[in-house]
């Protein structure tokens, strides 16, 4: 595979309120970018990034998966997370280590409870946002009130630059309010574009107006222009609208129907040409590995290496798969690392690119992009990888404490240790649980984020450790 040098990617996290279509929507982006000939789908099981036994029984993500697509010249890495409020440390992880927050709504529901604390995170985080009305094909869908919903919650730089045409049953026609396009679907969410008909152009125009205004309300050289002539021209409008993506001034509101393929092409390329790079934190910041002093490197290939990892997972036939973030410099396969949470040396081994289950081998992974190791021995989910000759330690990720406790009992005697071990494992790959032991009754306290996020965990246990609780 060719590598992507930093100024190529762009990174972002799907995100949102439970089935709001993530999971389909990443599905829809492998199909347009034709990495996938075929769409998968939930209800058959059938998707890249829900591939895990318990996600295709459940027919939900319960873990985060990172797929990427490439969109004419750039590499997008897509990290697609669980939308339950049981596993929202699955979409913390993912935020730390994206640009771009890609904001799901459901066009029949608008924003959801699962929305606002997803939407904390990601302004808590600094991400760009981008909003993304899905569902626009289901029985009263309405773009309209989808849109309203989401500028009475977060004003009004959340502004559409598409218009859902026909939303419902149906549904195959969106407006691009960039070009001024109607666009409209086949059955294979391949789009027609051709001229705006006449009962749409007044909606058309007055959105585009919108849209413009709020573009030149993010900047005083452009509102300026914008007052002079009336309106933005093309380049500045280009540069204003990345610029207000960037810092958070402008929430871009796009549509579709992700199961359709509907929007999905579109979404690729709106991210490619108007989403920030990974050099949108211009350096890597840190202390030294004793948490002291501050130690900066550039967030580019000549920067000396950092890396992240945002989760581990241990899968069958293959052992621990560390998915990591290089932050700054680049990391190469078959090297010398260290680890500064451990203060430990970690030896590189081969590393990937990941499209759900399928690895790609690459020599290299570039400033800004994300992948996979396998192997490594005392790596875990939150540590930062580095040179020993260089140190940083990049701060942790904030995970959020266990919110329900429960006591669990080996169900076979002298299976207790078993237990521990594959606890604690289980631990290392997602820190969102512990468990202690109560010293007075000596019992094993599982805490977690939810009934279900414990469910999760037991069920886990047992299969990869072949013990019940
Ligand atoms: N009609 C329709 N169904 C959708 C769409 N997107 C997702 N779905 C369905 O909604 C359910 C949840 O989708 P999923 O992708 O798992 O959502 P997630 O939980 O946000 O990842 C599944 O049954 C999908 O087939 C859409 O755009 N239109
Ligand atoms: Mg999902």
């Amino acid at each position: 595979m060719k590598e992507y040098s930093t100024d190529m990617i762009r990174n972002i996290a799907l995100v949102s309120h439970a089935t709001t279509g993530k999971t389909s929507l990443a599905e829809a982006m492998l199909y347009s970018s034709k990495q996938i000939n075929r769409m998968g789908s939930i209800d058959d099981g059938t998707t890249a990034s829900d591939y895990h036994e318990d996600e295709i029984d459940r027919k939900f993500s319960i873990s985060t998966s990172l797929i990427h697509c490439l969109w004419n010249d750039k590499k997008i890495n897509i990290v697609d997370t669980p939308g339950y409020s049981d596993f929202i440390g699955e979409a913390v992880g993912a935020l730390g280590v994206v640009e771009t927050a890609v904001i799901l709504i459901n066009a029949v529901a608008g924003v959801e409870v699962g929305t606002e604390s997803i939407y904390k995170l990601a302004e808590k985080n600094k991400n760009s946002c981008v909003f993304f009305i899905n569902l626009c094909d289901r029985e009263h869908s309405s773009f309209e009130n989808a849109v309203s919903s989401i500028q009475e919650s977060y004003g009004a730089g959340a502004i559409p630059v598409q218009i859902a045409v026909n939303c419902g049953e149906g549904f195959n026609k969106i407006i691009d309010l960039l070009r001024m396009k109607l666009l409209t679907f086949d059955d294979n969410g391949k789009a027609t574009a051709s001229n705006i008909p006449g009962d749409l152009q007044d909606q058309a125009e007055a959105a585009r107006e919108s849209f413009i205004e709020a573009v030149a309300e993010t900047d005083d050289a452009l509102m300026e222009k914008f007052f002079e002539e009336g309106t933005l021209q093309t380049e500045d409008l280009k540069t204003g609208l990345q610029k207000g993506i960037e810092e958070s001034k402008i929430y871009p509101i796009l549509v579709g129907a992700a199961t359709k393929a509907i929007g999905s092409e579109q979404l690729l390329e709106f991210v490619a040409e108007y989403c920030p790079t990974p050099t949108k934190n211009a350096e890597a910041v840190g202390t030294n590995s004793n948490g002291e002093g501050e130690v900066k490197f550039p967030a580019t290939k000549e920067g000396s290496l950092s890396a992240q990892v945002f989760k581990t997972v241990s899968e069958q036939h293959l052992g621990e798969l560390t998915y990591l973030r290089v932050f700054s410099g680049e990391m190469h396969s078959s090297t010398e690392v260290f680890n500064s949470s451990r203060n430990k040396a970690e030896k590189i081994g081969q590393l990937y690119v990941m499209s759900g289950k399928k690895r790609t081998d690459v020599p290299a992974l570039a400033a800004g992009d994300i992948g996979a190791a396998v192997k490594l021995k005392d790596t875990h989910t939150g540590n930062t990888l580095c040179l020993k000759s260089n140190q940083i330690l990049l701060p942790p990720i904030d995970f959020p404490d266990p919110v329900i406790r429960t006591a669990i009992e080996a169900k076979t005697k002298g299976e207790e240790e078993k237990i521990a071990t594959g606890l604690s494992t289980l631990h290392e790959e997602d820190p969102t649980f512990i468990v202690t032991v109560d010293p007075e009754l000596h019992q094993t306290i599982l805490s977690g984020q939810g009934e279900l996020h414990l469910d999760v965990i037991v069920r886990k246990l047992t299969e990869k450790y072949g013990t019940e609780v």
